[in-house]
């Protein structure tokens, strides 16, 4: 059986990390597309000479030519510009906007039958453009983002009890920004939920919201560390669990941007919720009921969503 094709759009810091696990992981054959000349090609070859010392065995092709994408069963977009310090990830819709109408359209009339997974910010805004401009079925796109917010909280939580991250379950609901919903009550340690971890003595009310703040803020602390540009090791790690997740057919069930027209009471809109990843794409996407509190936050990150959604529109009047 020919190996899966996988088309990364955009080559850039989370591109080149994305190829390189997608390599180590032999998860396919894989193309690096961007608009910059050599980027591509450079990262490809690069990584294709890892290939003999790690031992894998996978193509790689650096392109700046949309034909190539031909025959992918997964494509992940990350081209765009990211937020540099000082910058909210909103205050790059009007270009990020622009690009997904470009590869939206690459994407439709080159790899219609791929599974993909958007990672380009403000991510909830631009995954719902890049459906509509790629026009392909809704449970084949989505945006990765509560992977990689609940992966952070996981971190953080492990930090404070002391326990293998591996133990550690996280919860985060909502649109990917400021108004993200972590969910404290759904969110364990080897099946201890945390409010009773807090009754329990392992941490304190005041210290569990900090992390709660901070994995919010997780996206602006490595922001504000790096300077020139945004976090990219852990986007593409997040991002590699999803795509195995369709190739491999494993019905994971992990919180991505998902188009939800029922569920959680919503009517027709991309935002993060808990969803079964397997061979059909999106196959599921689980719904439960939400606490009064819990419900107001969510309700507000709807808000936000919403509003990023019709500044995409005023933008773009093509666009539903
Ligand atoms: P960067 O290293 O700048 O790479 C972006 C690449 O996109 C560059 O190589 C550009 O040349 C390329 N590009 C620009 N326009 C186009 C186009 N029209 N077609 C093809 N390629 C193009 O950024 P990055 O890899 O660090 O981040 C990429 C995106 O991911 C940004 O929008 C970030 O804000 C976003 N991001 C999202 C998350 C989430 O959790 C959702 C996390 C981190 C970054």
């Amino acid at each position: 059986m020919a190996r899966p094709r996988i088309a990364l759009i955009g080559a850039g810091q989370i591109g080149g990390t994305l190829a390189h696990l997608a390599a180590i992981k032999e998860l396919g054959d894989i193309v690096l597309f961007d608009i910059a000349e050599g980027t591509p090609q450079g990262k490809a070859l690069d990584i294709a000479e890892s290939g003999p010392s790690e031992g894998f065995d996978a193509r790689l092709k650096g392109t700046n030519d949309y034909a190539d994408i031909a025959g992918a069963d997964v494509c992940i977009v990350t081209a765009g510009v990211p937020r540099k310090p000082g910058m909210s990830r909103d205050d790059l819709l009007g270009i990020n906007l622009k690009v997904m109408k470009a590869v939206g359209e690459g994407i439709r009339d080159h790899a219609p039958d791929a599974f993909v997974i958007c990672i380009t910010n403000p991510l909830d805004a631009m995954v719902w453009a890049l459906r509509e401009f790629s026009g392909l079925p809704h449970e084949k796109v989505v945006g990765m983002a509560g992977v990689l917010d609940s992966a952070r909280f996981r971190h953080f939580l492990s930090v404070e009890f002391d326990v293998s991250m591996r133990d550690v379950t996280a919860f985060v609901l909502g649109g990917h920004g400021d108004t993200m919903v972590p969910l404290a009550r759904y969110s364990t340690v080897a099946g201890i939920p945390l409010p009773d971890l807090v009754e329990m003595g392992w941490t304190t009310q005041d210290r569990l919201d900090a992390i709660i703040q901070r994995t919010r803020d997780g996206g602006a602390e490595i922001v504000g560390l790096l300077k020139t540009g945004s976090a990219f090791y852990a986007p593409a790690t997040s991002a590699i669990e999803m795509a195995e997740a369709y190739l491999k057919d494993q019905k994971r069930l992990l919180p991505c941007a998902a188009w939800c027209d029922g569920p959680f009471g919503l009517k027709g809109m991309y935002v993060g919720v808990p969803t079964v990843i397997g061979a059909g794409g999106i196959e599921r996407i689980v719904s439960f009921k939400l606490t009064k509190p819990e419900q107001a936050m969510f309700d507000k990150s709807i808000d936000s969503v919403r509003g990023l959604v019709e500044a995409c529109k005023a933008i773009d009047p093509t666009l539903g």
